[in-house]
């Protein structure tokens, strides 16, 4: 690996070199040793992603889009006088522009307000979602968080926030709630959420989707390394670690670990990490955690959300359920 490859002082995630960095100073340093699963999504891995959402056995992403395909209508139909859709991490558009080709046409003209810190993936996402002659795309190249604000302080009528794709199955439960209520306290009452959520399924399913038969995911999941040594000068055998992706059924999460093969040696000069692990031991990269149907509306109410409907995709395992902040 050519250590010497230009080094960007701004990762494609938002974050900086330096925050990187000390990001994985300090993971690393934790028991288990971790590292955020945020910085999976490089260019690369984020390709890699779009990969893993074509593929046969991960059905997240197909399982949603038959639900706003079907009931994309009820979602329009529950909030009469919508009059904007803010969408966070729109990917390349394709459920936003599900969701509108299941709105009735008076739904329509809308303001779209998409927000991602990903300025290829909002390149796409408005290209896609602009198509609609009758739909103003705004982009916000922010974190979640800060474009939420930025987007609410022009806000005029009534707001529908959509957050697909089960990302909050990649919060741990006081961070979905939080993130939850962060949401909550830029709305008024009257507006609302759509969330998309995966939901507990047989333990095979679930590990085929996060260990693939192609080694998508395992590539999505090593490249974390490839990118380390990349951005931060790392020294690390990239043969010398295995993906593992294990059910943890107490707290009902599919994690995502970089598992030493053999005793190995960390050494990353820009973070100043320089540790040794031994044959076996894991970095956990990410948690995936899963729901039952009842715990949605329990996490929404508690976040000051009144689900008002919930539509299930028995085949996949995939639930969309739209709550209107009270
Ligand atoms: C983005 N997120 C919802 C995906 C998931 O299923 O947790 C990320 C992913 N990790 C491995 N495969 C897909």
């Amino acid at each position: 690996m050519d250590s010497r490859a230009a080094k960007p002082a701004v990762s494609v995630d938002g974050a900086s070199v330096e925050q990187f960095a000390a990001d994985v100073r300090y993971y690393l340093s934790l028991t288990p040793r971790q590292l955020p699963s945020r910085y999976l999504y490089d260019d690369l891995g984020s390709a890699l992603f779009e990969s893993i959402c074509r593929m046969p056995w991960y059905t997240i992403t197909r399982a949603e889009l038959r639900l706003l395909t079907t009931h994309g209508d009820s979602v329009f139909r529950r909030l009469p006088s919508l009059t904007r859709v803010v969408e966070l991490g729109p990917g390349n558009g394709d459920k936003l522009r599900t969701l509108f080709e299941a709105a009735p046409p008076q739904h329509r003209p809308i303001e779209v307000h998409l927000i991602d810190v990903s300025a290829s993936a909002l390149a796409t996402a408005a290209q896609t979602i602009g198509s609609f002659g009758d739909v103003r795309v705004l982009t916000h190249q922010a974190t979640y968080d800060s474009g939420l604000r930025e987007a609410q302080r022009q806000r005029t009528g009534r707001t529908l926030v959509a957050f697909l794709g089960s990302n909050i199955g990649n919060f741990d439960p006081p961070g979905a709630s939080a993130f939850l209520q962060n949401i909550r306290a830029s709305l008024k009452n009257g507006d609302a959420v759509l969330l998309g959520v995966d939901l507990v399924k047989p333990t095979e399913r679930l590990l085929v989707a996060y260990d693939d038969p192609l080694g998508i995911t395992a590539a999505f999941n090593r490249n974390l390394l490839v990118r380390l040594h990349r951005e931060l000068d790392a020294a690390i055998d990239l043969d010398g670690f295995l993906h593992r992706a294990l059910w943890n059924a107490e707290h009902r999460r599919v994690e995502m670990h970089l598992v030493a093969r053999t005793d190995q040696a960390l050494r990353i000069a820009r973070a100043q990490v320089d540790e040794r692990l031994n044959a076996g031991e894991t970095i956990w990269t990410e948690s995936s955690y899963k729901y039952v149907p009842e715990q949605i509306d329990d996490l929404l109410e508690s976040c000051g959300f009144k689900p008002t409907g919930q539509w299930i995709d028995r085949d996949d395992g995939f639930a969309l359920t739209i709550a209107e902040a009270f």
